[in-house]
């Protein structure tokens, strides 16, 4: 008798408990909410970049630095889902060659994502975005020995911009939307 009193009690205990989260997780309408409290603050969150990348407005930037050809980069870039960076005003620019300085300590030469290998002197950026803006060398794009389709930055001392032969090697820097 002692023990089924405990059991009828526990019952009881367990059946108030589910109705107390029931009444919990219904909105004050009535209505089941469609996100559970408590998640909403995961929705309102400012979308960020991955970590090790690095910020500049709704893009991430992310410096490599393996030597590879131009073409080599691009597809390594593509395996995190980014393309060659493209860059779209000098203070992004400068922007990027602090990425490159923070991790080298230098600057040195770079391959971002410009090219005109589809047909020389036409200008593309790899992802997809408008070839506007440009700070390009005095001098170059020179196309030098007709051989030269690839965006490397950091050149010369007034490090500006040089097409570059796109076999050639150097480290590179990728670009993703957040
Ligand atoms: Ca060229
Ligand atoms: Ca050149």
């Amino acid at each position: 008798m002692k023990l089924l009193t405990v059991s009828t009690l526990l019952c009881a205990m367990v059946s108030l408990g589910t109705a107390a989260a029931r009444r919990a997780k219904v909105a004050s309408n009535g209505t089941e909410p469609l996100i559970p409290a408590g998640e909403h603050h995961v929705a309102k969150r400012a979308a960020s970049c991955p970590s090790g990348w690095t910020q500049y407005g709704n893009r991430c930037f992310l410096y490599n630095n393996h030597q590879m050809t131009w073409s080599q980069a691009q597809r390594i870039c593509q395996t995190i889902n980014a393309n060659l960076a493209s860059v779209h005003s000098y203070e992004e620019y400068q922007f990027i060659r602090g990425v490159i300085s923070s991790a080298t300590h230098e600057s040195g030469l770079t391959w971002i994502g410009g090219s005109d290998a589809q047909q020389e002197g036409y200008w593309f950026w790899m992802d997809g975005t408008r070839f506007t803006f440009t700070q390009w060398c005095q001098g170059e794009p020179n196309n030098h020995r007709g051989n030269e389709h690839c965006l490397l930055v950091n050149f010369s001392g007034s490090k500006c911009w040089n097409d570059g032969t796109c076999d050639s090697r150097f480290p590179f820097i990728c670009v993703r939307v957040i």
